[in-house]
């Protein structure tokens, strides 16, 4: 799995940043590893393949947009982690809730509408009264985020795009 599919979502991942593919061989590639790990299931041992970090992934309330947000869900797998992927229209609470549950260390939040990327903010704000915001770090994503809009609402880090996402979790997580 690492050194065949997942290696393949690699390349593949940065061959769309450097624009050398489009984003529906992307998908495919990403469609391609889903059913390979199907069939290859079975024959893994459950302790095999070790995570190397949990990612809280949604796209926040207000927002049904999912594409972008499925693609860093993929990728995510691909690089090793386990996702905890909560959808589309996910709320503040829903996220608070599996950040106490899950006990994962990063928060991804996807929003495409520049009506729904100040919930964002709010889920920061929500985390911080939860007393949980120290405990994660916090990746935002989407067409209308940018760096500046991350430093003003307190997150981490504003991924450019989900190959950029991506290694920044893959960072945080081989630092902690
Ligand atoms: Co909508 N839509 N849409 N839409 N839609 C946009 C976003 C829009 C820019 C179109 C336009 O007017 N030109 C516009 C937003 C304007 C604005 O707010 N500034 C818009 C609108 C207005 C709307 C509706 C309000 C339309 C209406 O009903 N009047 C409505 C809202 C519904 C809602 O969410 N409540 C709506 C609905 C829809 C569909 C349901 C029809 C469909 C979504 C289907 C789906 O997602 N399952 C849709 C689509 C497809 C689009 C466009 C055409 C494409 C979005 C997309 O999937 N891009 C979009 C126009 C456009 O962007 N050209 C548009 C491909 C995707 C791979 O890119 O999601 O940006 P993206 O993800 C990238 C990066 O941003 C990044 O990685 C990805 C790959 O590199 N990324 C992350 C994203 N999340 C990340 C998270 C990370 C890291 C990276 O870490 C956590």
């Amino acid at each position: 799995v690492s050194k065949g599919m997942a290696k393949g979502m690699e390349i593949i991942g940065k061959k769309f940043e450097c624009k050398e593919v489009y984003l529906s061989e992307l998908m495919m590639a990403g469609e391609v590893m889903r059913e390979g790990m199907e069939i290859v299931k079975p024959y893994i041992k459950p302790d095999a393949v070790k995570a190397i970090g949990k990612v809280i992934l949604g796209t926040v309330r207000g927002d049904l947009h999912d594409i972008g947000k499925n693609i860093v869900a993929k990728l995510l797998e691909a690089a090793g982690f386990e996702v905890i992927d909560l959808g589309v229209d996910v709320p503040a609470e829903a996220f608070i809730e599996e950040v106490r549950k899950s006990n994962a260390k990063i928060v991804g939040m996807s929003a495409l509408l520049t009506l729904t990327m100040h919930e964002m903010d709010n889920v920061i704000k929500e985390l911080e009264k939860a007393g949980l915001r120290k405990d994660v770090k916090v990746v935002i994503g989407g067409a209308p985020i940018t760096p500046e809009y991350a430093q003003k609402i307190g997150a981490d880090y504003a991924a450019n795009d989900a190959v950029d996402g991506v290694d920044k979790c893959k960072a945080w997580a081989a630092i902690s």
